[in-house]
């Protein structure tokens, strides 16, 4: 008898709560995430573009850092610092600080959502020439992925506190780790003779990730799977299935593209692939995790958003509609886990 009651009050507690609209079959399957609040995570993009551009061993980078640090520890994660010391392209040495913060600690099951904090050193893709040394602002390349992180966080710290049903990651015992990497994005520049070697420029990109699947934040750590976010806040943007993702990660891409296809985006999650991409997800999946990566393309252009590596990767050219899609995303793939 006891057993019975045991079985029904799991299955009670298991139940999806609050997915509210019983007439909207696609939506039914799906436990409804709390919404994703875009103006808030617009405002966490703003607030790392003030410091100016987050290009390592300059005091903007090292402020913006401890905001990020001192932000998601605020909201209540643990957050682990990993500091360390790297080479640029040209052999220049740069101080390296991957930011690790962590939701329901102690949990046993880990979910890795990542994306870059610093932002690119020179405009190297911009038409005016006199800009190609110019650092960038990076509010899409690398400001969206932390405003929709901390955003989530922010969501994920009142779960957490609530009791019961409610909590969802307390209840399904599931913690999640956000991982801001450094100097992601300092790869040999466009202007530089070493730009189309292929080998050689691979390895200069992704250097706090490349750091971290070699030594992680916790010996022995490691996680279900990871998503990684790149230029999720841009204008006209869509997100092909990255081959790198299908490679490692096909059944995740499919349910990541699935869930956003059922909240109705599938105007951004297109089922079309695009090309190998050398970004921080391929890291962590070299470090045993399965992880895909969510990166922007532009919807007019070919390839990569028109902003890209250009002066004009700024606050004003970030776009709400393209976070709030995201983001919604997120939140869901974590409420149907
Ligand atoms: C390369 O261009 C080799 N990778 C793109 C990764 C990236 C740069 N993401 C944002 N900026
Ligand atoms: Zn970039």
């Amino acid at each position: 008898m006891k057993k019975v009651i045991y079985l029904i009050g799991l299955l009670a507690v298991m139940g999806c709560k609050g997915n509210g609209n019983d007439s909207q079959s696609t939506k039914d399957e799906l436990c409804e995430a709390p919404s994703f609040c875009a103006d808030s995570a617009y405002e966490y993009v703003a607030k790392q573009c003030s410091f100016g551009p987050r290009v390592m061993n300059s005091a903007a980078h090292d402020s913006c850092g401890d905001y990020i640090a001192n932000t998601f520890t605020r909201m209540g994660a643990k957050v682990y610092n990993q500091y360390a010391d790297s080479k640029l392209y040209d052999g220049t040495p740069v101080k390296m600080r991957n930011i690790v913060a962590s939701v329901n600690p102690d949990a046993d099951i880990r979910i890795i959502i990542s994306g870059h904090w610093d932002s690119r050193p020179w405009a190297d893709h911009d038409e005016d020439e006199t800009k190609y040394h110019t650092p960038i602002d990076g509010a899409n390349d690398g400001g969206s992925s932390i405003g929709i992180m901390l955003e989530m966080a922010r969501i994920l710290q009142a779960d957490m506190n609530e009791k019961g049903d409610s909590a969802m990651l307390r209840r399904k015992g599931i913690g999640v780790d956000f991982i801001c990497w450094d100097a992601e994005d300092c790869g040999t520049p466009e202007f530089d003779a070493n730009h189309d070697n292929d080998e050689s420029n691979a390895s200069t990109w992704c250097l706090g990730s490349q750091y971290w699947a070699g030594t992680r934040h916790i010996e022995g750590y490691t996680a279900r799977y990871g998503i990684n976010l790149d230029m999720v806040g841009g204008n006209n943007t869509v997100f092909y299935k990255e081959r790198y993702s299908m490679q490692y990660a096909p059944t995740l891409v499919d349910k990541v593209w699935s869930i956003a296809h059922s909240l109705g985006y599938s105007n951004y999650f297109n089922n079309e692939e695009c090309g190998y991409i050398t970004d921080d997800h391929v890291q962590v999946n070299l470090g045993g995790i399965p992880c895909i990566d969510i990166i922007g393309a532009d919807n007019e252009g070919i390839g990569f958003p028109e902003t890209w590596h250009t002066v004009n990767d700024n606050i004003q050219n970030i776009n709400k509609n393209t976070l709030k899609t995201v983001g919604q995303t997120m939140l869901t793939v974590l409420w149907n886990e």
